[in-house]
């Protein structure tokens, strides 16, 4: 698929709305995550390294708010075992679409269910490896705790979580620190400050961040072992979570 600009934020909109992945941005999604979401390709590649350390035979895998479904392809590329199945579910048609597409152009054989539902709707049975990557972020903070119940309930022993999100500090000169730092590496990616200020207004009640240890927390309070911070660059981090 043609990677396309994302210029969505690039002149003044009178009336700015919530944002929502609809038919343009879905148009120009991977321009637009990899020049907002510092080590995102790093963290699509490792995706595929924990296909590879967690995935058990006779299980299924979950991309839970798979977009046009970067993950999905890095678990199918690196699944060594046996009768897996892989669950691809967002709620915004126009990403299934292209992930449908994405996925049927793909050379691997690993069997792919993209569905068009809500995360929440969806029953996790025999998980071995679930993927929320940076998706998390845009449910309401008071039903989180619920999903992630489901999919600890869901999974098999020795399985793996891992949770990508945008996180907060509850520390005032980090959480600024991080933010500009952020805004800064945006800037380095050619979004303008219109761009930056647009975006950041059209996401406000939209993507709530919490903090580092407010994930870390509500994972182990549900039962999951090892809780291990292994990516975090800015106000961005990745939690890998095993049951
Ligand atoms: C990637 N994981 O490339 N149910 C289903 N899907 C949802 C829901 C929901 N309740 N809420 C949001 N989404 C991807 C990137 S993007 C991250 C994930 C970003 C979907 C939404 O439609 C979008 O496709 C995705 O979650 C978030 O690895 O844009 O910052």
């Amino acid at each position: 698929m043609k990677n396309k600009a994302d210029t969505i934020y690039a002149h003044k909109k009178s009336h700015l709305v919530d944002f929502v992945f609809d038919e343009a941005v879905a148009n120009v999604f991977p321009d637009m995550i990899r020049r907002s979401v510092p080590g995102y390709e790093n963290i699509i590649t490792m995706i595929g390294l924990f296909a590879e350390q967690y995935v058990q035979a006779d299980s299924q895998c979950y991309d839970l708010g798979c977009s046009l479904g970067a993950a999905t392809l890095a678990l199918r590329h690196h699944i060594t075992k046996e009768n897996i199945n892989i669950i691809a579910i967002d709620n915004s048609q126009s990403m299934v679409e292209r992930c449908r597409i994405n996925i049927d152009n793909d050379f691997s054989k690993i069997p792919v269910q993209v569905i068009c539902d809500d995360i929440q709707n969806i029953p996790v049975e025999k998980a071995s490896l679930v993927i929320l990557n940076f998706t998390l972020q845009f449910l309401e903070p008071a039903t989180r705790m619920a999903l992630l119940q489901t999919i600890y309930t869901g999974m098999n022993k020795g399985g793996a979580l891992i949770l990508s999100e945008k996180v907060t500090f509850e520390d005032k000169t980090t959480r600024d620190t991080n933010i500009q730092l952020h805004e800064a590496f945006k800037k380095a990616n050619g979004y303008t400050d219109l761009e930056i200020s647009q975006k950041r207004s059209a996401l406000e009640n939209t993507l709530i961040p919490e903090t580092i240890e407010t994930h870390q927390q509500r994972l182990s309070s549900i039962g999951f072992t090892t809780i291990n911070t292994w990516f975090q660059c800015f106000n961005f981090v990745s939690i890998l979570a095993v049951k």
